[in-house]
């Protein structure tokens, strides 16, 4: 066998396991991610803040959020606007169904993170951690950023 059919094997061997690897960990590890994650910024004691992000699903299976928590809230709730005559009422939210292959977005108008009874918050640049705990078992950190608006100057990709 010569030299150089050794290292081509070699690297054939390298590459195998490193799909191997992608598929049982890295690859399976993505399957859910967070962006564009941020906490609008109320006055200084406001009793609760809202909160948005995109949620994409890069599996083939449907999830569904069903907690997210946070050391610097009280409680983090699912919020839904709904418009009831003239009267915009909030429904909370058991859960929210991310579709296979799909992203929801929550940003201002009618889905929304309700932040409730935030401690300590970090001035506005600032970001805190959140872990959002899925159905399956996953579990997603993700950063949000605090700001005033969805395009202000701080807005990260
Ligand atoms: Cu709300």
């Amino acid at each position: 066998m010569s030299e150089n059919f050794r290292t081509a094997i070699d690297r054939i061997n390298f590459i195998l396991v490193a799909a191997v690897m992608c598929i049982s960990y890295a690859c399976a590890n993505e399957a859910i991610t967070v962006s564009d994650a941020w906490i609008k910024q109320g006055h200084a004691n406001a009793g609760t803040l809202a909160g948005y992000m995109t949620i994409s699903n890069n599996s083939g299976k449907e999830v569904v959020l069903r907690e997210i928590s946070g050391d610097h809230f009280e409680k983090i709730e699912i919020h839904r606007i709904e418009m009831q005559g003239d009267l915009m009422k909030m429904i909370p939210l058991d859960g929210l169904m991310i579709p296979a292959g799909e992203s929801v977005h929550l940003q201002p108008g009618i889905i929304h993170l309700m932040m409730i009874g935030p401690v300590n918050l970090p001035q506005r640049g600032g970001t805190v951690d959140v872990v959002l705990h899925f159905d399956n078992g996953s579990r997603v950190n993700s950063s949000m950023i605090l700001k005033n608006h969805e395009n202000s100057p701080e807005h990260h990709h």
